[in-house]
């Protein structure tokens, strides 16, 4: 059936919730399914007829394609939605680090989560394995964040003084494990701007809603990572 509006398969303080900001961003109607996968059998269920890895986000636009991959959803939104800015157009001169930094966060920061939010997965049900997976990623990921740092030139966003989508991806993911507090210590060009996207007043009943502000929020999470 064909419907005018998104679905979303998502959670509260998951990888749907760029997506989410970047649908709201465009105006565009959307529904969310709430499926915290990290939870169990059962909401990885609801996601299983459209993504067989049971995974969220997964995005179904109204013509009904599915799409998964978050960085797809992300880039593929904004650019057909090219009058928000919310990406480099393809001549840009900022389109290749755009590219660039999309693709970086999924394949070595994100899919990272895969064994952090259960290390079970790889260490099965050693606590002293699991504890060094956890120690061991968390340092990984402050890596990657540094990495990325010392290669951008941000102005009052990431890739210049326009927002995109980036920011959007690493406002959320740079609040999962090792958290902000870690994120500010390694990344300070970056930490001023999420800072800026926390307090963009167009997403702040959004903020609200989807990865609240809560005491404490920089150093603690509600997402598993
Ligand atoms: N490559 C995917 C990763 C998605 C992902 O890892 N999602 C997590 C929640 S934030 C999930 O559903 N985990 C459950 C699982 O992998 O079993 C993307 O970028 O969208």
């Amino acid at each position: 059936m064909v419907s005018s509006a998104y679905t979303i398969y998502g959670a509260l303080g998951s990888g749907s919730v760029p997506v989410e900001a970047t649908l709201t961003l465009l105006g565009q109607p959307y529904a969310v399914i709430e499926a915290p996968t990290w939870e169990g059998e059962s909401q990885q269920a609801k996601v299983a007829a459209v993504n067989p890895l049971r995974q969220i986000p997964t995005l179904v636009t109204p013509a009904g394609e599915v799409i998964t991959e978050s960085a797809a959803m992300l880039i593929w939104l904004a650019d057909n939605h090219p009058q928000a800015g919310l990406s480099p157009a393809l001549d840009a001169p900022e389109r290749a680090q755009f590219l660039r930094w999309m693709t970086f966060i999924p394949a070595s920061i994100y899919a990272l989560f895969w064994v952090r939010d259960e290390p079970a997965r790889l260490v099965g049900d050693d606590a002293a394995m699991q504890a060094r997976v956890k120690a061991a990623t968390a340092e990984r990921i402050a890596d990657c964040w540094a990495m990325m740092d010392s290669q951008i030139s941000p102005g009052a966003y990431l890739l210049g003084d326009q927002m995109s989508v980036l920011d959007l991806y690493v406002t959320v993911i740079s609040r999962w494990g090792p958290r902000r507090v870690r994120f500010y210590e390694v990344a300070p060009k970056m930490a001023a701007v999420v800072r800026r996207v926390d307090a963009d007043p167009r997403l702040t009943a959004f903020w609200a809603e989807r990865f609240p502000f809560f005491e404490g929020w920089e150093r603690l999470g509600q997402q598993a990572g």
